[in-house]
């Protein structure tokens, strides 16, 4: 896709341009969503509002009478960040009919956790992007509500314990598996879909600004490890942020008008598979999957390594990309 402002991201660019996500919120030490948010507000073009819905990144960043936001920004109830998106859309364009305000062009971003997107905030997003209003949404994905303390979702892995599918003697942690949510988007015809993962930085910048530019609704899943939920150390969320990909349990790809391409962190998977890692690697530096390491509970990292190949081969089908040779994994 051709972008209209050609985007060189550079770490020169990005470390000069200033911060709009500003340092002295309250996250804990090693939040990936604030990594996430801090990396999404160096990709803005101009100006911009953004809106976002109840959970750990509106909390942390807007303790009264303090905000971490250098733009225009309104909190939303945790299941209606999209219909917020849509009020502003409309709002924006009335007020540049009526000549009310100086910018040619105004762009919206809706935030949300995987809650407040899988779950409860699913409907006003379907209908927001069947609507076609113009707006990026950025799902920062910690695949659980941290927030309130740590429960299930549509984005919890299968195997995770949270406390509302805690592992013990009855259950091995969730009992389900993630649900697809890109590609449900990618379902609603939409301009824009990508993932990205903060690790890959550039390419998380490069598919901001892809979702700003276009014309029309866009959605980018964003991985975005907590190391409270996931009892991980919080000196490693990056380096979960790149195994992640890494195991190809979260692919990179971009949906052109429906079009799949795989990105490149994750093309070299494809095309050289004995570079993908086993997903045991992931799992076992994180506490929320410590159980899957014992005799009674261990069959499921089989499971969720089938899984996770299954999806692959099927994301590499779409995109066109033959797996050239067979998986070490
Ligand atoms: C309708 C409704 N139900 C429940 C809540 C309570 N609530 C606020 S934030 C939240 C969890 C948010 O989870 P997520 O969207 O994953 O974001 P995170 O906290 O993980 O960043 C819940 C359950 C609410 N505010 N509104
Ligand atoms: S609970 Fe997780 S997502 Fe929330 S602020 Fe802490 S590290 Fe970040």
């Amino acid at each position: 896709m051709q972008t209209e402002t050609e985007w060189k991201f550079t770490a020169k660019d990005i470390a000069e341009k200033p911060d709009l996500f500003l340092s002295g919120h309250r996250a804990c030490a090693g939040c990936g969503p604030a990594t996430v948010l801090r990396l999404i507000m160096k990709a803005v073009r101009g100006p911009t509002i953004v809106t976002n819905a109840t959970g750990c990144m509106e909390v942390v960043s807007s303790i009264y009478p303090y905000t971490s936001w250098a733009v225009p920004w309104l909190h939303t109830a945790f299941e209606n960040a999209a219909a917020n998106a849509s009020g502003i859309d409309a709002a924006l364009k009335i007020l540049k009919k009526k000549r009310r305000i100086k910018h040619e062009h105004v762009d919206i971003i809706a935030l949300a956790g995987d809650g407040g997107t899988y779950d409860i905030g699913i409907q006003a997003l379907s209908g927001a992007v069947e609507r076609g209003h113009d707006f990026l949404y950025v799902l920062y994905d910690n695949e659980a509500y941290m927030n309130t303390g740590i429960q299930r979702s549509g984005g919890t892995p299968l195997g995770a314990s949270t406390t509302t599918s805690p592992a013990g003697t009855v259950i091995p942690g969730k009992l389900e598996h993630k649900k697809p949510i890109a590609d449900i988007m990618v379902a609603h015809d939409m301009p824009y879909v990508a993932t990205a993962s903060p690790y890959y930085w550039r390419d998380l910048l490069v598919k901001v600004r892809k979702g700003l530019e276009v014309n029309g609704p866009a959605f980018l899943h964003v991985f975005a490890p907590c190391p409270r939920g996931w009892r991980s150390d919080p000196a490693k969320s990056i380096e979960l942020s790149r195994l992640a990909v890494e195991t190809c349990i979260f692919p990179l790809w971009e949906a052109v008008n429906g079009d799949y391409q795989l990105s490149t962190p994750s093309k070299v998977f494809a095309l050289a598979p004995q570079k993908k890692k086993p997903v045991k690697e992931y799992l076992q530096v994180q506490g929320r999957f410590r159980h899957l390491f014992t005799p009674k509970f261990e069959k499921l990292t089989e499971e969720i390594q089938r899984v996770t190949d299954e999806r692959w081969k099927r994301l590499l089908k779409k995109c066109g990309v033959e797996q050239r040779a067979k998986t070490t994994a």
